[in-house]
Order: C-alpha cells, then structure tokens, then sequence
C-alpha cells in the first residue's frame, strides 16, 4: 500500500495568534519578540523583515514597525488544541514544533472521498477550534508532504503523488528548498557551480559522498530525486513525551529556569492528556559553545504528581555545573506507563 503523509504548518503561527485576539493588527507590520524577531506577520515580511533578526534591523527596513511582545501561554494553548485535535484522528501524528506536524493517513484517507476533501475538512476543523490558518501538504513520503505545505504558503494545500511530480517541483528551485540545506552548505555547493536542484542531478551519489561525506551526501542525493523513507515516528508519544526548545540567544540561569518550567509544563500537560505515568525523567541541554549535555534520573515506581516531578527537574537542574549561556533546553518523560495499566495507583492525582 502507499503511504500517504500529511503535514500541517500554521502561517505566521505566532503573528496570526496575535492578529485573532487583537484584530487591530490584521494587516499592520509588526514582530513578535522584545530584541529578537521571532516571527514577523505577513505584511512585515514584506519589508524583508524576518525571524531570527534584531529588531533595530526590522526598524531599519520597516520604520513603522509594531512590537508585539510574544505570549507563549497562548501559543501553546492553541498547539494544544490542534494536538488534542490530531489525536483523535490517529495516533500516527509527530509533532515538529508547536504549530507543525506530520500524519500517517494511509490507512485513514481510505475512508475519505479524497486527499483534497481530507485535508480541506481537516483545515476547517482547525480553524473552528483555534481560528487560525494553515497550510497543508499532501505527500507519499514526509519529504513530499513537507514541501507541498510549503508550497502554497498561506492557507495553502497541494499534494504530491508521486516523485515525478516532486522532481518536476523542485527541478528549478535552489537547492535550499531541500530541507537539511542550509545556508552554509549552500555556499559550498555554489562554489562549486551548484545553485539548482537541477544542477547536482547528474552527480553520482560517490561524487557527492566524496566532497560531503556519506549523511550529506545521502540527504542531497535521494532529497533532490523525492525519495525518502523515515516513516512518521508516531509511538514516539508513547516510548517518552517531552519538549525542546532552542534559543537564538543564550540565556542566563534565571531567563533559562523560567523557559525550564514552561516547557515542562508543556510536556506535562501531554503525559496527563495521554494518561501516562513516566518512570525517567531525561534533561538535555547545549550551551553557547555547542557543548551538549544530558541528565536523567530513573524511579522505582511510576510517578504523574505534578510538583514532585517538577521537583525532579529542580533536582537535575541545580546539580548542574553551568547554567548559564545556555541555546536549547529539553525535557523529556520517558519509560511510560499508562495509567489503566498501573494497578498500584500511589501519589496519584491528575489535577
Ligand atoms: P515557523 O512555522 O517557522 O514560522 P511561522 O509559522 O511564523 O511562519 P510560516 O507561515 O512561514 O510558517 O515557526 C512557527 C512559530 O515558531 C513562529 O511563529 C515563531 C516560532 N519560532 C521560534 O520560536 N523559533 C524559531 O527559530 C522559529 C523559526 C520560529
Ligand atoms: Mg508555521
């Protein structure tokens, strides 16, 4: 049987949260950040104004520019939303980020009169329940799928069937259209000549290994032909639940241990909603100079109280040498139990 895969991307995902609670800013330029842009709304990308730039720079190519300072309570809570939504449809979903994901539907389409119908309703349903936009791509693989949401970027859709017609896709795009490409790469496949999709099809996945090594070399090769095989990772839910977050500038411990509670709050929110007791409890961090470090901490008995669990990321987190200048946090419940299947129902309290 084909695969069929999903994947939904929310447009402008935390601009558009602002624009619905505050309609003022339907087509303003504006940012959501303080320093940093962390997304621009789409009249502010006009500009040239992006994530990831300081917002002296927005200023500077968009003077009338609006400041929005994020509110992650209500971006999470609409990412929330859309998963409780994904859950009931299937369990072969795997969240990318807080507005993007991917889903097995091959068995689930079955029932639908078609892709477009599906993914037309499945749209709908999300903007009842959140009253925000998303694109939505149809695939045969997670690759395809990717790329067709982003194909038609906002409020978009379209599907890929089959390779051919994602090779004819992306034949004359830049080869940064590949996920994986990034910019650096990218400025040493131009250097050799290499700027097209089009322009490394007739290398030879032995020339390509030779200058990039075999990982890069895989993922140019078969990426530019539409062929991928990693299957949507939806028992990952269920073998552990967790969150990371990474941060375009390093934070100092008390910036860091704030960000700590919210993503555990997040994860948390998860473990209960899947009713799910954990028995490891896993930390990892990477730090200003990429230096990367996890911790985990086993228990004898299933744990789901709330605050004790907090207690154990307290516990993991001062025992740390550095906590500071820190780039990504994660956290991650692991060894889990369901609760129907836990007879021993100690410390047990679902709040
Ligand atoms: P994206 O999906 O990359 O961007 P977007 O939803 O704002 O815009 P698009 O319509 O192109 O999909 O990211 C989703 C949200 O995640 C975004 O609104 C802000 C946030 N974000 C971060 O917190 N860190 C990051 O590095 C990026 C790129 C986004
Ligand atoms: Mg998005």
């Amino acid at each position: 049987m084909q695969r069929v895969i999903l994947h939904y991307d929310l447009d402008a995902f935390y601009a558009s949260v602002e624009i619905r609670d505050n309609p003022k800013l339907k087509d303003v330029a504006f940012v959501v950040g303080e320093t940093v842009v962390i997304t621009a709304s789409y009249e502010a990308r006009k500009y040239g104004v992006h994530s990831a730039m300081s917002v002296l720079e927005a200023k500077k190519l968009c003077p009338h520019i609006k400041v929005v300072p994020a509110r992650k309570e209500k971006y999470k809570e609409a990412s929330e939303e859309i998963h409780r939504l994904m859950e009931k449809l299937t369990t072969k979903v795997e969240y990318i980020a807080l507005d993007e994901g991917y889903l097995d539907i091959s068995e689930l389409i079955l029932h639908y009169p078609s892709k477009e119908y599906f993914a037309k309703k499945l749209k709908q349903r999300i903007f009842e329940k959140t009253g925000l936009t998303c694109s939505v791509g149809i695939g045969y693989n997670k690759l395809s799928a990717k790329l067709a949401s982003d194909r038609n970027k906002p409020n978009g859709f379209c599907i890929f069937e089959n390779e051919r017609e994602f090779q004819d896709y992306v034949l004359e795009k830049p080869l940064s259209i590949i996920p994986g490409v990034g910019k650096k790469w990218k400025e040493q496949l131009q250097k050799r000549g290499y700027v097209f999709v089009k322009d490394v099809l007739p290398l030879s996945y032995q020339q390509l290994e030779a200058w990039f090594g075999n990982a890069r070399a895989s993922l140019l090769y078969y990426g530019v032909r539409g062929i991928h095989e990693k299957e949507v990772d939806g028992n990952r839910e269920y073998t552990s639940i967790g969150n990371e977050q990474s941060f375009r500038q390093a934070l100092e411990e008390e910036e860091a241990k704030r960000e700590l509670r919210d993503i555990f709050e997040h994860s948390y929110e998860r473990l209960r909603r899947k009713k799910m007791l954990c028995r490891m409890l896993g930390l990892k961090i990477k730090y200003q100079n990429f230096h990367m470090l996890t911790r985990s901490k086993h228990f004898l008995l299933p744990m789901s109280e709330k605050e004790l669990l907090w207690q154990e990321v307290e516990f993991l987190w001062e025992a740390l040498e550095q906590k500071q200048n820190i780039r990504l946090l994660g956290l991650s419940f692991g060894k889990l139990v369901k609760q129907e299947n836990y007879a021993l129902q100690l410390s047990f309290s679902w709040k």
